[in-house]
């Protein structure tokens, strides 16, 4: 199997995602941090590979991929076995709606996730709560009624992308526990074998990076 570059910073939900399938899928990445409290992703030699300066970015040979659900589709595509068909199934109505979750995901829950306040070590403003929680709620009313995950039984990479989400809100020491359905969904996140991604790295740094830092929700 050739090199696969992985230029990531393990605190991105973005890049835990597919540290996610990347477990699932038994690939295997070579790691490059970007430090972004360091500003690496502003570093000229970064810019080339990702002139958006955004983690993640995968490189596979001449291949240069950013974001993070078309990596994670780019690696299904590339190292799915039939085992792993539960994630991005062939049938194209249930593909369809694994797609329609990731951009709905991209467009109207991540924005509202990811606002920059974990860089700026700033509070979430009382705006950016209301808007949070219009999108949490529609979540948790809309999915995860009779099943543990979006689509059933089996999480798929529209899951996996969730997941990052939702646990980048706890990480941020954000309280979902008025919501029912999300809390069983993390809970059920939380026992997944793809959650052993980077673990290690991921507590240590998230302790460091949260510890003198307290955003109120
Ligand atoms: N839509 C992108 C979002 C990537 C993104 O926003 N990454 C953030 C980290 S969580 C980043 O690199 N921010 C640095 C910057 O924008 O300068 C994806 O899914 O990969």
């Amino acid at each position: 199997m050739p090199k696969l570059d992985f230029y990531y910073y393990i605190l991105s939900p973005y890049c835990r995602s597919v540290l996610f399938g990347a477990k699932l899928l038994n690939v295997n990445l070579n790691l490059k941090v970007v430090d972004l409290f360091k500003g690496e992703h502003k570093n000229e030699a970064y810019l080339k590979l990702n002139p958006h300066h955004k983690v993640p970015t995968l490189v596979d040979e001449d291949l240069i991929l950013g974001e993070s659900r078309s990596i994670l589709t780019y690696l299904f595509n590339k190292y799915g076995k039939s085992k792993h068909e539960y994630l991005y199934p062939k049938d194209l109505k249930k593909r369809a709606k694994i797609e329609q979750f990731f951009y709905y995901s991209a467009s109207t829950i991540a924005p509202v996730v990811t606002t920059g306040i974990l860089l700026g070590k700033r509070q979430r403003t009382a705006e950016e709560r209301t808007k949070l929680e219009a999108v949490l709620d529609n979540l948790d009313k809309i999915y995860f009624q009779n099943s543990p995950f979006i689509f059933g039984d089996k999480p798929t990479l529209a899951d996996l992308d969730l997941a990052s989400l939702l646990l980048y809100l706890e990480m941020l020491k954000y309280n979902c526990s008025k919501y029912p359905n999300i809390s069983k969904f993390l809970t059920a996140s939380k026992e997944s074998e793809w959650i052993e991604a980077s673990a290690t790295e991921y507590k240590q740094t998230s302790e460091a990076v949260m510890k003198d830092f307290n955003p109120s929700a």
